[in-house]
């Protein structure tokens, strides 16, 4: 299957809320159906005050879905270009809350990598438990990279800075730092995260070069005060928005475009290594939107 197919599989159920309420394409709305419009993406969780900016500008425009699918993609297209993916190493911090897929995305994108003939290597942060150690070492096993790790509560910014030195020694091509899941308002679990970002630019000058923050599709307006209080401490560069397969709220992805001015970098749809794709703008407003919306524009009376 393709990424766009996976894609529009994973998506079907934000899809399918949004058909029963998009309107067909040349279609007559009234003011009745404007409204149930804005709040079908509110439920999507694309957030009151960009639901209202898109249903202004849509009740002026001559295809109003139209307008809609281009002003999903201008919100969704921020900053597309990573910083320094040249880099040898380059290097990768991986955070979010407890759960969201980060240690089973980083498997994901040590396979991506590998696929493209790049050596990686891993680090698990994650030092809290040794499940997590272990947990992690299937899956870069499974995508066949390799991995750093240290005692069961060793100090997470330590695995940071012993697999950045190993990564230059050994001329591994990308670096990814696994981190344990914390909620952001603990203080002192955001302070130990803090320090590993700290320690790993003094591993290496200029890294991170991508801090990746992790983010369930489901979590609904969580996900909002999580994104701010990462940025303040990690500096995040881009997001990962995963389990997108199970959740109605795909239009989490706009709001957080749109709030935070950072880019989606990856989606995830699934639990499988494929199921982790490059994030494309265009692909993603095309699975989100129902096709019926998206039809050729109908003639209208004065044309
Ligand atoms: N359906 C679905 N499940 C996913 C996706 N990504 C991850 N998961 C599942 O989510 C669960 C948690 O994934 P982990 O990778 O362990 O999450 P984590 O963020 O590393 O968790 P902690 O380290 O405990 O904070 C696992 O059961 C994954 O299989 C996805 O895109 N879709
Ligand atoms: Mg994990």
């Amino acid at each position: 299957m393709s990424f766009f197919s996976r894609l529009k599989k994973g998506l079907s159920k934000s899809r399918d809320s949004l058909a029963q309420i998009l309107p067909k394409s040349g279609s007559k709305i009234d003011a009745n159906t404007w409204m149930d419009i804005e709040d079908g993406l509110i439920m999507a969780d694309v957030g009151a005050p960009l639901a209202a900016r898109y249903i202004e500008s849509c009740k002026k425009a001559a295809d109003p879905m139209d307008k809609l699918r281009e002003m999903m993609l201008t919100t969704l297209r921020q900053n597309t270009q990573m910083n320094q993916p040249e880099k040898i190493p380059f290097v990768l911090l991986v955070a979010g809350v407890n759960g969201t897929g980060k240690t089973t995305t980083i498997g994901k994108l040590a396979h991506q990598y590998g696929a493209e003939g790049k050596k990686v290597l891993v680090g698990a942060a994650d030092t809290f438990r040794a499940a997590a150690v272990e947990q992690l070492a299937v899956w870069v096993t499974r995508a066949g990279a390799d991995i750093v790790k240290q005692a069961e509560g060793s100090d997470p910014a330590s695995v940071a800075f012993d697999t950045i030195s190993r990564g230059i020694a050994k001329g591994y091509d990308v670096v990814i730092i696994d981190t344990a899941g914390r909620v952001q308002t603990d203080t002192s679990l955001m302070n130990e995260l803090a320090k590993v970002y700290r320690v790993m630019n003094k591993a290496l000058a200029g890294a991170p070069h991508e801090v990746w923050h992790v983010v369930d599709g489901g979590t609904g307006q969580n996900a909002v005060v999580q994104v701010e209080k990462f940025k303040e401490i990690i500096h995040t560069t881009g997001l990962i928005v995963t389990k997108l397969d199970g959740t109605g709220k795909g239009g989490i992805l706009l709001q957080l475009c749109e709030r935070f001015k950072l880019p989606v970098r990856f989606v995830g749809v699934g639990e499988n290594l494929e199921d982790l794709m490059p994030f494309h703008a265009e692909n993603y407003v095309n699975s989100l939107l129902p096709e019926a919306s998206l039809a050729e524009p109908q003639p209208t009376e004065s044309a």
